[in-house]
């Protein structure tokens, strides 16, 4: 069966709530999936994790990944000012944090590596999100915070290890713009999108 990882982060800075603890938190452990693409379904088993808004959050799946593996790994991110959820295809080599993180930390005009800016593998463009009935928009931003740490370390430690594991940052906006249901909607549809291929269209 495979096995996916999604995650999510507790509140941070005067957001007293985020959204993304509650939504990974009442995720059901296992979903059946259907290829968007074409034939065939399966059952998938779900593996849930808060991360923490610090540097050691940011690096907990990375950590991981030097013992395990997952099908697809999936993080949501809370983004507050943004008012339709954006799938982040790009993390900066870069942090500019405008608060200090949950552990008092604020890099300010820093670098994560030497190595430059991260793309996602999943080809996001080829998915026909236009099409989706939720409204979503593909970003190339997912800012300077630990979003944007995050995403860069899980990506990082992917190309390291070599592994094809297909992975995405979801930003969602906070819930007066969007509902919980909505939100587990689409993390279902962009986890059935990057568990299957999409097929060669001639
Ligand atoms: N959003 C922040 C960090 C944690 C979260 O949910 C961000 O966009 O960086």
């Amino acid at each position: 069966m495979p096995r996916v990882l999604l995650t999510g982060f507790g509140p941070f800075g005067n957001h007293d709530v985020n959204p993304t603890e509650g939504i990974v938190e009442s995720f059901p452990s296992l979903i059946p999936i259907k290829n968007p693409f074409g034939k065939g379904s399966s059952e998938v088993s779900v593996e849930k994790r808060i991360l923490t808004v610090d540097e050691m959050g940011s690096q907990w799946v990375a950590n991981e990944l030097d013992s395990r593996e997952w099908d697809a790994i999936l993080h949501l991110g809370l983004c507050g000012e943004c008012t339709r959820p954006r799938i982040e295809v790009r993390a900066q080599d870069k942090l500019d944090m405008r608060i200090p993180d949950n552990s008092g930390r604020q890099v300010n005009d820093g670098r994560l590596s030497e190595s430059g800016n991260l793309q996602t593998p999943v080809p996001v463009k080829k998915w026909g999100i236009e099409d989706w009935e939720i409204d979503v928009e593909i970003s190339n931003d997912a800012g300077l915070f630990i979003c944007n740490e995050t995403y860069f370390r899980t990506l990082e430690a992917l190309n390291t290890h070599q592994f094809a594991i297909p992975c995405l940052f979801l930003h969602l906006p906070s819930s007066d713009h969007f509902s919980k249901q909505d939100a587990s909607k689409l993390v279902r549809q962009m986890l059935a999108h990057m568990l299957y291929k999409p097929s060669i269209q001639v």
